[in-house]
């Protein structure tokens, strides 16, 4: 049945609020990968995005807060961020989504207070995957840390909710270090032994795609290294994208660790030179500075092979977010995959995504309603079918799994 402009607004919310999300890209982990999974009140204000943000407000000495317990990083960033200032950035206000969802109220209470009381409402990934309508997710799964990679030593965990990608940054940071790393795992001395670990590693953990965060002076190692060009062959015999994170420059300062990342240079004419080489091999790509947005936008619609995914960590703004999905939707219509969370703290899960949802439904609103006012008939089972791509379909079509 077509909808009429009276109804539109409210069926769309229901449909956004009750599909279930596919999540493209995460760094979780399930439970039972105990030093790895991270989740609960102290793991999400020890996020990096926070401590950047304490560190620069503040003049409190990088070394030195790297140097206290969890409890005391998570109690500062709570009395500095939260209690002394007004926590109006994207980071805080995602803290403050989870405790309002959770109804957890914070007048009154301390850091101990909330703390105590947010343990007690979350008792699983479950839980939080409920919450938040996930009903699976790509974990970021690094094949040269071998300490991680035991995950799949076990079957203690759910394959189907916790998909596994190869992550390959170590080939382009530490290449001979990945190299001995690769020949003592597969007991193999020839040059192709990268390629040998990477299938030993396809078979032991059923990856959807590999990834590799680049930017300008590392991406042409794609075109011109040996090794590299292997990896491609290899890749599109198994049928798996190349997830391109585009345009990171790694420790802008130091002195921050994890938190001290920020933006460098890239040249996409050369993912399109990249596309026309490879044209049988499938790329998502996300880009991680403003300027790069429209041009990315339109090789996406150059090249088939060439799929644009998510609002990568700076990007995902509200502010940001809102001007480029409707430039991707101008230009592309819906076939993009909208978003991925980049949760490292499974309860983030439920911040990221609520916080997406509520800049999706009045941008797509405009366009259904701008459809209804041209006499297209717009049904319920259209924006049913619309959404499940956003959330889901186009994603996993362009990984060829169901
Ligand atoms: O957004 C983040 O959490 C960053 O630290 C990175 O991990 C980034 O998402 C990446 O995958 O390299
Ligand atoms: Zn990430």
């Amino acid at each position: 049945m077509t909808l009429s402009n009276d109804n539109l607004s409210n069926k769309l919310l229901n449909i956004i609020n009750s599909t279930a999300i596919f999540d493209l890209h995460t760094h979780l982990f399930p439970p039972t990968h105990k030093t790895f999974f991270l989740s609960g009140f102290k793991n999400l204000l020890n996020y990096h995005y926070l401590i950047a943000e304490l560190l620069t407000a503040t003049d409190i000495d990088a070394s030195t807060f790297y140097s206290y317990n969890d409890e005391k990083k998570a109690s500062i960033i709570w009395n500095e961020l939260f209690e002394k200032r007004t926590p109006v950035s994207e980071a805080c206000a995602g803290v403050l989504t989870i405790l309002k969802e959770l109804n957890i109220e914070i007048k009154n209470q301390n850091f101990t207070a909330i703390c105590n009381e947010y343990d007690k409402k979350i008792h699983s990934d479950k839980n939080i995957l409920e919450l938040s309508n996930v009903s699976s997710l790509v974990m970021t799964n690094n094949p040269f840390d071998l300490d991680e990679w035991s995950l799949f030593d076990n079957n203690d965990w759910d394959k189907k909710i916790y998909l596994a990608s190869l992550r390959l940054d170590d080939l382009i940071l530490d290449y001979e270090g990945s190299l001995e790393k690769a020949k003592d795992q597969t007991s193999n001395d020839e040059a192709n032994s990268i390629v040998t670990y990477l299938e030993k590693c396809y078979l032991q953990s059923n990856p959807v795609y590999a990834a590799v965060s680049l930017n300008s002076a590392t991406f042409n190692t794609l075109l011109d290294d040996l090794t590299w060009r292997n990896i491609l062959e290899w890749l599109q015999s198994k049928k798996l994208p190349l997830s391109l994170m585009l345009g990171v420059k790694r420790s802008v300062n130091k002195d921050f660790g994890l938190a001290g990342d920020g933006i460098g240079d890239m040249n996409l004419k050369e993912l399109s030179n990249l596309c026309n080489s490879f044209p049988k091999n499938k790329f998502l790509v996300t880009c991680l500075s403003l300027n790069d947005q429209h041009e990315l936008t339109v090789l996406a619609r150059k090249h088939p092979n060439l799929r644009i995914f998510g609002f990568w960590w700076f990007m995902n703004q509200p502010t940001l977010i809102k001007q480029i999905l409707k430039m991707r939707i101008d230009m592309l219509g819906f076939s993009f995959i909208p978003q991925h969370s980049d949760a490292r703290v499974s309860d983030q899960l439920i911040y990221k995504w609520s916080h997406f949802k509520k800049i999706l439904h009045p941008i797509l609103l405009e366009y259904y309603q701008d459809l209804l006012n041209k006499n297209f008939p717009v049904s319920e089972a259209i924006l049913q079918r619309d959404i499940n791509n956003l959330f889901s379909g186009n994603a996993k079509n362009f990984l060829e799994i169901n």
